[in-house]
């Protein structure tokens, strides 16, 4: 007898969640004008699966370049995500007679490091002279965040915003 009902339970059960399921889906398809007023049936997400994009040369900076009295913790929020193989350009001028507070690129170990930019452990990736030209290339190729910072004047420029981290991540198409 026990039994009985437990099956009859059962059965009430999953008619029930059937007929819930069934019902919500009644729901779901009474406003098709509405999904399709929503979305635009020509536009991306309906488009076949594109190629995987080419990887991206992006300016550090844009047009302001790789210079002092900029905020790059700024530039790099505002221009995240970044992704794996993106390439970032760091452009600066090399030393002369009149510019004579070049800049550098140095990879920093650690988040502590960065947010004091302490140079101490830091790797030197650009001299001075590297950001000339076409500029500096420096390729995102591992999943690990970067800590980036030019290492002129004992830190100083650091502290004054020339500075930010990236975390590339994989696109999804
Ligand atoms: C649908 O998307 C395409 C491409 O994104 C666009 O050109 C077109 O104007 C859109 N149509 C509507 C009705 O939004
Ligand atoms: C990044 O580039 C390397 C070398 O060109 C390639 O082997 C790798 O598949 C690329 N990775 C991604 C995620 O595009
Ligand atoms: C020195 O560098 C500045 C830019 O910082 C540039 O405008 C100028 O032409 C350079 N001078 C020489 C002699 O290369
Ligand atoms: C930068 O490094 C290059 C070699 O990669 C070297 O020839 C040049 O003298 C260095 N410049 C400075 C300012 O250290
Ligand atoms: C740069 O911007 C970030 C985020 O808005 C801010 O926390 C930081 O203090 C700024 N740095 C400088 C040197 O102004
Ligand atoms: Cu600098």
């Amino acid at each position: 007898m026990a039994l009985m009902y437990t099956r009859l339970l059962v059965l009430i059960t999953v008619s029930v969640t059937l007929f819930g399921v069934g019902s919500s889906n009644a729901n779901y398809q009474k406003g098709p004008q509405n999904w399709r007023f929503d979305f635009n049936y020509t536009g991306e997400p309906f488009r076949h699966p594109k190629p995987i994009q080419s990887s991206r040369r992006i300016i550090v900076g844009g047009s302001n370049n790789w210079r002092f009295g900029f905020n790059y913790t700024e530039w790099a929020m505002k221009n995240a995500p970044f992704f794996f193989n993106d390439t970032l350009v760091f452009k600066f001028d090399p030393p002369n007679d009149t510019n004579i507070h070049p800049h550098s690129v140095y990879l920093l170990p650690n988040l502590w490091s960065f947010l004091r930019c302490d140079l101490r452990w830091a790797k030197r990736v650009a001299n001075t002279s590297h950001g000339g030209g076409e500029g500096f290339e420096f390729v995102l190729n591992k999943w690990k965040p970067y800590y980036f910072a030019c290492g002129e004047s004992n830190g100083f420029h650091c502290q004054s915003g020339m500075k930010f981290f990236v975390m590339p991540t994989f696109r999804w198409y």
